[in-house]
This record gives C-alpha cells, structure tokens and sequence, in this order.
C-alpha cells in the first residue's frame, strides 16, 4: 500500500496513527507529494482529481481519499476495532471523527491564509473566525472527553 504525504499534512497524520494504531505502518510506503490549492501537483491530480493528500493506493490498484475514507479503509483491514459497525456508536464515532477534521479544515484554511493568499489580499476577521472554530471544537473536546 501507498500514501501520498506530506509531513506537514494533519489529515496524513490521521491515517497513518490509523495505521500505527492498528499495526498496519511497516505495509504503508511514504511518496512524497507537494499538495497545493494554487500550484497543483499535476502527480496527484493524475491520481486524484482533487490533487490532495493523502491519496492512498491499495495493494489491489484502487485508488481512495480522503483520510475519511483511508481510515475506515485501514480499519477494515485491520480487523475493524476503531469504527463501530452500527448502531448509536457508530454515529457517535463518525461524528467525533467530523469534529477533529472539522478543526483540521478551520486551521488549514486559517494557515492558507498566511501561506497561500498574498497579503493584499488577506481577510483578518475570516481567519480570525477560523481560528475561532477551531478553538470552539477544541474547547468542546476538553469539556466531553
Ligand atoms: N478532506 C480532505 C482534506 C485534505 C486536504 O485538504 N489536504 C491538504 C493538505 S493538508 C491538501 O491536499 N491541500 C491542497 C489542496 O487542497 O489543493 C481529507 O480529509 O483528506
């Protein structure tokens, strides 16, 4: 199996303590990617339209994203102890998994911001507000642990 990466990619991160976690790591081979939203990666656009990471190769030739869909893909193979199956703790689960990328989304744009968008063009107060989603989702992780 093959992901593309980035160490700096949190949504990588996530699949591969997915990976760690279900003991799968030595099967996982790192391809360095450079994942961009303005200077795309015409490498990974040839896999992945979206031209994100991770992409993720299965050893049968399927191609999977996003990290949503590698980690239940990785739990499967695992032997599927990190996502319910059904019933109320799975929804619970599914939605716990939405926060945490919901942070990874608020401050990756929030980060865009400062790499990404030139200065000109810079919007305080919608970073500001990402910043502040991603606080708020942390501040309700803490207070229902
Ligand atoms: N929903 C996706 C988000 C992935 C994502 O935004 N990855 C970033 C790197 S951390 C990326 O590929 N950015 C380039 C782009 O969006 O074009 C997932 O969970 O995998």
């Amino acid at each position: 199996m093959k992901i593309y990466f980035s160490p700096f990619s949190p949504y990588v991160r996530k699949c591969l303590v997915t990976a760690h976690e279900l003991g799968l790591s030595e099967r996982v081979q790192l391809l360095p990617a450079n994942a961009n939203p303005v200077q795309r990666d015409q490498e990974l656009i040839a896999q992945n339209p979206l031209g994100q990471i991770p992409t993720f190769l299965t050893d049968e030739g399927s191609v999977l994203y996003d990290s949503r869909v590698i980690c239940e893909y990785l739990d499967a193979l695992g032997g599927g102890t990190l996502f319910p199956r059904s019933g109320a703790a799975r929804w619970d689960t599914l939605t716990l998994a939405a926060l945490g990328d919901g942070v990874l989304d608020a401050a990756l744009l929030a980060r865009y911001e400062d790499a990404a968008r030139p200065e000109a063009l810079r919007w305080a107060a919608w970073r500001a507000g990402q910043l502040d989603k991603a606080e708020t989702a942390l501040a309700h992780l803490g207070a229902h642990p």
